[in-house]
C-alpha cells in the first residue's frame, strides 16, 4: 500500500487516539523519515494539534505539512544558454544515473531552443553503461562523446567539454560509475573528475547532482553522506518514486545534510522526469492531494 493511503488510512476523520501517535511514529519511520526525524515531527505535530484544538486525523495531516516543510529543500538546475553547462551524475550502481542523464538530455532539448546536449559516457567501468548510453543518444538524436571501457573517465569528460565547446553545444550530461565498496577510493575518484570538469568548464555551469533511488530506505542516507563528503552536492534526483511505497527520504537528506532535491522520476520513459515541489510533494506524500 502506498505511503500516503496507510497515513491518511491512520489519520482520517475520526478523533485521534493516544495511540495513534505511537503509530504515527512508525509509520513516518517506514516512510523513511528516520527514527529521530519522525519522534521530533510528531511532538511538534502532537503540541500544534493541542494548541489549535486539533482532533481528527484530517486536520493533524494538514498541520504536519509545514512542520515538514521547515526541513524539505528544493532547487531549480536550469541550463544557462549564454555559457556551457556541464552536469554531471552522481551515484552508486543501479540507482538510474544512465537513464536519468538520457531523460534530462530529453526534458531540457524538447522545445526549450537550446542546442542539443552532449552525453559523456563517464561509466567507463562497465562496458555494458557505455552501449546504454550510446543507444539512448541514438534513439535521442544526440552526440555520445566515449572511450572504451576501462579509460579514465576525466578524459572522457575532458573530451566531452572539448566537443561541446567546438559544436557550439551548450550542455554535457555526464553519466559516472557508481562503484561504492570502497569509500577512500571513491572520494579520490570523485575529487580528480571534480578537478578535471572545475578546470576544464572555466567560467561555465557546472552542477552536480546525486541519483538517489527511493526505494532504498535509510541506506539512501548514507550514500548522501560518502558523495557529499567528496565533492559539494547541488541537488538531489530521487529515481523509481513510481515504485516506492513511501518517500521521505528527499526531506530526511535536507534536513541531515541540507542537500535540496531538483528533480523527481516516476518511470522509465524519457518523459518520467519532473522538477522537484516541494508543495505537491508533501501532499503527495501525506495523502492531501
Ligand atoms: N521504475 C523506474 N525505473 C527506473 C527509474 N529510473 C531508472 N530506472 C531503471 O533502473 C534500472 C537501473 O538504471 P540505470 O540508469 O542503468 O542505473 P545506473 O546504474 O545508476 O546507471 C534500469 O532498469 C532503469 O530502467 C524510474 O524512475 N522508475
Ligand atoms: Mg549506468
Amino acid at each position: 500500500m502506498k505511503f500516503a493511503d496507510r497515513i491518511r488510512r491512520l489519520l482520517g476523520m475520526e478523533t485521534i487516539q493516544e495511540t495513534d501517535w505511537d503509530d504515527l511514529a512508525d509509520l513516518l519511520v517506514e516512510g523513511d523519515l528516520g527514527a529521530a526525524f519522525a519522534e521530533s515531527i510528531v511532538t511538534e505535530l502532537k503540541a500544534y494539534c493541542i494548541r489549535t484544538g486539533i482532533h481528527d486525523g484530517e486536520g493533524a495531516r494538514k498541520g504536519m505539512k509545514p512542520l515538514l516543510a521547515a526541513y524539505a529543500r528544493s532547487t531549480v538546475i536550469e541550463p544557462d544558454p549564454a555559457v556551457l553547462n556541464v552536469i554531471l551524475l552522481l551515484g552508486v550502481n543501479g540507482v538510474g544515473k544512465t537513464t536519468t542523464a538520457a531523460k534530462l538530455a530529453s526534458f531540457w532539448s524538447n522545445g526549450r531552443g537550446s542546442p542539443g546536449a552532449i552525453l559523456a559516457a563517464g561509466d567507463t567501468f562497465r562496458a555494458a553503461a557505455i552501449e546504454q548510453l550510446k543507444h539512448h543518444g541514438q534513439r535521442l538524436g544526440l552526440r555520445v562523446v566515449a572511450q572504451e571501457r576501462g579509460s579514465d573517465p576525466g578524459a572522457v569528460l575532458f573530451d566531452a567539454i572539448d566537443a561541446a565547446r567546438s559544436d557550439g553545444s551548450r550542455l554535457v550530461i555526464a553519466d559516472t560509475a557508481g562503484r561504492m565498496h570502497n569509500k577512500q577510493n571513491l572520494m579520490k575518484e570523485l575529487e580528480k573528475m571534480d578537478k578535471i570538469v572545475s578546470s576544464k568548464a572555466d567560467s561555465s555551469q557546472y552542477r552536480k547532482l546525486l541519483v538517489i533511488d527511493a526505494t532504498t530506505g535509510q541506506n539512501a542516507l548514507r550514500q548522501a553522506e560518502a558523495f557529499s563528503e567528496a565533492v559539494k552536492i547541488d541537488g538531489l534526483i530521487l529515481t523509481k518514486y513510481d515504485s516506492s511505497a513511501r518517500g521521505g527520504i528527499a526531506i530526511a537528506i535536507a534536513r541531515e545534510f541540507g542537500i535540496p532535491t531538483a528533480f523527481v522520476c516516476d518511470g522509465e520513459r524519457y518523459e518520467d522526469i519532473h522538477l522537484f515541489d516541494t508543495d505537491s510533494y508533501l501532499d503527495e506524500f501525506l495523502g492531501l492531494a
